[in-house]
């Protein structure tokens, strides 16, 4: 098949700067342009994009700029015959960076450092609070690109790492891995656990009373992966109550998150507004694989990261 135009849908500037992200594609074959809504599509098109759109049904290939697809309805892509593939794959290193700053800060103190740091405040915590993280053991739920790239990180700074996957194959750095009907016996020793699943029916919600419970009271929870896997009513009742010690969240139910969301006000809840894979050169890897699937298209070979 041909490729007439690569459509870079506008919605990308959620993530990356349009137009350093259309000039990536400047050694292509295949004409790159940025386009809006209203755009007519033809099966002579691919597009990229962050957000679905309709109209994208009527084009030869959609790329989902994230490697989340839950706001993709693949039921329609597979019906309409249109190969959907998304960007996983790229996010190893900037979220599982964001994952271990989540950790060291929330052993050795920096988020309330700086806190105090507002006030001029020369701080000093509890003798009992600061730890290291070294021999902590870490529960990292998924296993994919995102659950690795913690997994490996932890690994190096010498800490205990599981997992909790669906299939038992092995990861570097994790010593052991759980099914996820063992989700309460994986999660139940952990000092941290990190949530690097995909947004699905069997993932939403995966975290609540229940499994706060089962967590230990000194642990911290970690959100990289999608706001729904983490019913956050219940996340706020188990941090008041003590049931779990904090919370590194990048992802959350609504975002931007609610001016008025209690979680703003906790110390030891550390913010991030969904920025796990923002980086400088974030609109030159998710480039480097739409370009690599240009090739694949053009060649006639199975698409990288086919989703639908
Ligand atoms: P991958 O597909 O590479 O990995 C997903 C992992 O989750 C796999 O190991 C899979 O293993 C496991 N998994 C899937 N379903 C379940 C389940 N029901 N129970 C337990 N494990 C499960 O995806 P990525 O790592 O690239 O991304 C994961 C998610 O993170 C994305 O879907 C996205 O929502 C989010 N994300 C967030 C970012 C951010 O900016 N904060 C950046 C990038 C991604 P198995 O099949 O063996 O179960
Ligand atoms: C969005 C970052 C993904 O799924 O959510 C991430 O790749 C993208 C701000």
């Amino acid at each position: 098949a041909d490729i007439e135009r690569l459509c870079v849908h506008e919605s990308v500037e959620n993530v990356v700067p349009t137009e350093a992200f259309v000039e990536a594609f400047d050694d292509l074959d295949v004409p790159a342009e940025l386009v809006g809504d209203g755009e007519g599509y033809a099966e002579s098109d691919a597009v990229v994009s962050f957000r679905p759109r309709p109209e994208f049904l009527d084009a030869g290939w959609v790329h989902c700029a994230r490697a989340g697809y839950d706001e993709f309805d693949t039921d329609a892509y597979e019906a309409a015959g249109v190969p959907l593939t998304n960007s996983s794959g790229i996010h190893g290193e900037t979220v599982g960076e964001l994952a271990v700053n989540y950790m060291l800060s929330f052993a050795r103190l920096l988020h309330v450092y700086r806190d105090h740091q507002h006030d001029a405040d020369w701080y000093d915590p509890d003798y009992e609070r600061p730890f290291t993280v070294g021999g902590e053991r870490l529960c990292v739920v998924g296993l994919g690109t995102l659950g690795r790239g913690i997994a490996e990180r932890a690994d190096a700074l010498g800490m205990e790492v599981v997992g909790v996957r669906r299939s038992d194959e092995s990861v570097p750095g994790v010593s052991r891995i759980y099914d996820p009907e063992d989700l309460h016996e994986a999660i139940a020793d952990a000092r941290f656990v990190a949530i690097a699943v995909p947004h699905t029916p069997a993932t939403e919600g995966m975290f609540g009373a229940p499994e706060f419970r089962r967590m230990r009271d000194d642990a911290y929870l970690l959100n990289v992966a999608r706001g729904p896997i983490v019913n956050e009513d219940a996340l706020v009742d188990a941090l008041d109550a003590g049931d779990i010690a904090g919370a590194g969240l990048d992802v959350f139910e609504t975002e931007p998150l609610p001016e008025d969301s209690p979680l703003w006000d906790f110390e030891e809840v550390i913010i991030s507004p969904h920025k796990g894979s923002a980086t400088n050169r974030y609109h030159l890897d998710i480039a480097d694989l739409v370009s690599e699937n240009v090739g694949r298209y053009l060649a006639g070979e199975d698409l990288r990261n086919r989703v639908a």
